[in-house]
Formats: C-alpha cells, structure tokens, sequence
C-alpha cells in the first residue's frame, strides 16, 4: 500500500496516461469494434453462427451442443439474439 503511494506521486504522468475512466472508455470502444467484428451482417446482434465463429476465433473450439449452450447463457432475454449489452456483460466475466 505504501510503496504503491509512493510510486503515483512520484510518477502522476503515468497516472494521466492511464486514468480508469479513460481506460473503460478504450476497453468499450475495442469491445464495440470486436463486437461489431463478429456481427457478419451488421445488424448489431450476434446470432448462433456468428456466435460460434466468434468461439472459433477465441481458440476456444466448442462442438456445437457446447456453443449452443453458452449462446443461452450469454442470451440472457432468449431472444435468440445477443445483444452489445449482453456480450459486453459476458465479456466482462469472461
Ligand atoms: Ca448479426
Ligand atoms: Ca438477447
């Protein structure tokens, strides 16, 4: 605790350069830009193939009963659809 004062007063320009907000914001505009990435028809939800091309590019090789699966834990209105909110939520606790 101490020494982590003492290293933000005696460096405040990396504090600037690296504020949370500022940080928040560029973690939501590079999500928005992963989001949008993985939204192939763009009209601004992921569907269960994009979804799965998502889980591909993650490395993450899901079959498809698995990728069905998470699709309904991230669709958290069953609408089918995952929605920017949704995926950003997921993201989060990913
Ligand atoms: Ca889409
Ligand atoms: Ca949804």
């Amino acid at each position: 605790m101490i020494i982590v004062g003492r290293f933000d007063a005696r460096a405040p320009q990396v504090r600037l350069s690296r504020g949370p907000d500022k940080a928040v914001a560029m973690e939501n505009s590079a999500l928005r830009a992963r989001f949008d990435g993985y939204d192939r028809d763009g009209d601004g939800r992921i569907e269960l193939a994009e979804f799965w091309e998502l889980l591909d590019a993650l490395g993450l090789g899901y079959e498809e009963a698995q990728a069905r699966s998470a699709f309904g834990s991230l669709d958290q209105d069953d609408d089918g659809q995952i929605d920017f909110a949704e995926f950003s939520r997921w993201w989060v606790g990913h």
